[in-house]
């Protein structure tokens, strides 16, 4: 394997960065995470933005134009021979002292792994996923804005446990309002008489490029769409819900806090926004 390593690929083993690395020592650094569907890099141009845009936020600069971080992740996916995958954009603040001062940091470190993920079992695409709602809310944005992808996943991770602790492999967490914000790696949606219901983007979410596509194919087929608040009531009643996410893309969901969602099974437009999903990741680079 072969990972990008600020202007060089490198094999795996010589894939290294200093213990002084400010994303190893603070979480600070950003991140995306990125597919490839049949030799194309899913929603690149999305994905380089984003970063960007995650970079600009935390003050860190981008040691590369976007043109070259675009063509060095095309260069990592070619030299992996990757045709369907998934590839991790990190960038790190680079080395620094045992402080937090930014001035004392330099070479901020360009890493490109590209692999190949799976992250539920396929038995939860058919029968859906169970939910839990965390304890542990989502980061209030007056801290940590949740639209910035950083290094930090600490808050997202605290909820995951509490979810792996109920047996469950997502959570839900409400934001800092007692609002439904999303999950700890994935976007939600509910259906409710046949509108498609999503948090907005300032519910204190991470805007997901997945959940964005989802929402353009959904008013493109007809389906009434609303980015509005959600409290958890709304998704007890729901007729059907479902997660989105790069490594996830549709996850049907069928029980949440032991309220079952529907009839229990995957929703028929979840269904059919899961197949013009599929069909998308076909046509779309
Ligand atoms: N919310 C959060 C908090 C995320 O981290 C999403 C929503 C979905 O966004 P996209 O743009 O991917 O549609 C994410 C992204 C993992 C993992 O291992 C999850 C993400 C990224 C990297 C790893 O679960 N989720």
């Amino acid at each position: 394997m072969k990972i990008y390593l600020s202007g060089k690929l490198v094999d795996k083993e010589q894939a290294v960065v200093s213990v002084f690395d400010h994303g190893l020592l603070y979480g600070d650094g950003v991140f995306e995470g990125i597919r490839v569907y049949s030799g194309r890099i899913f929603l690149l141009k999305e994905h380089i933005e984003r970063i960007y845009e995650s970079a600009k936020a935390i003050r860190l600069e981008i040691p590369l134009t976007p043109a070259e971080l675009t063509q060095a992740v095309k260069e990592t996916v070619a030299a992996n021979n990757i045709t369907d995958g998934y590839v991790r954009l990190i960038v790190t603040r680079g080395a620094g002292s045992l402080g937090l001062d930014i001035r004392r940091t330099s070479n901020p470190q360009t890493i490109i792994i590209a692999d190949t993920i799976t992250l539920y079992p396929r038995e939860i695409y058919e029968n859906g996923m169970n939910l839990i709602t965390a304890s542990t809310i989502r980061n209030h944005p007056g801290a940590l804005s949740a639209r910035i992808k950083s290094l930090n996943y600490l808050n997202n991770i605290l909820a995951k446990i509490e979810g792996t602790d109920a047996g469950t492999v997502e959570a839900l967490m409400m934001n800092h309002k007692g609002e439904v914000a999303e999950c700890t790696g994935d976007n939600i949606f509910i259906i409710k008489n046949g509108v498609l219901k999503t948090p907005s983007a300032d519910a204190g979410i991470l805007e997901g490029i997945t959940r964005n596509a989802v929402l353009q194919l959904a008013r493109e087929a007809g389906i009434p769409t609303q980015e509005t608040t959600l409290i958890r009531h709304d998704l007890y009643v729901a007729d059907e819900m479902f997660l989105t996410g790069t490594a996830a893309e549709v996850v049907p969901v069928v029980s949440l806090d032991g309220r079952q969602i529907g009839d229990g099974k995957p929703g028929t437009l979840t269904l059919r926004l899961l197949g013009l999903f599929h069909e998308f990741t076909r046509r779309a680079d």
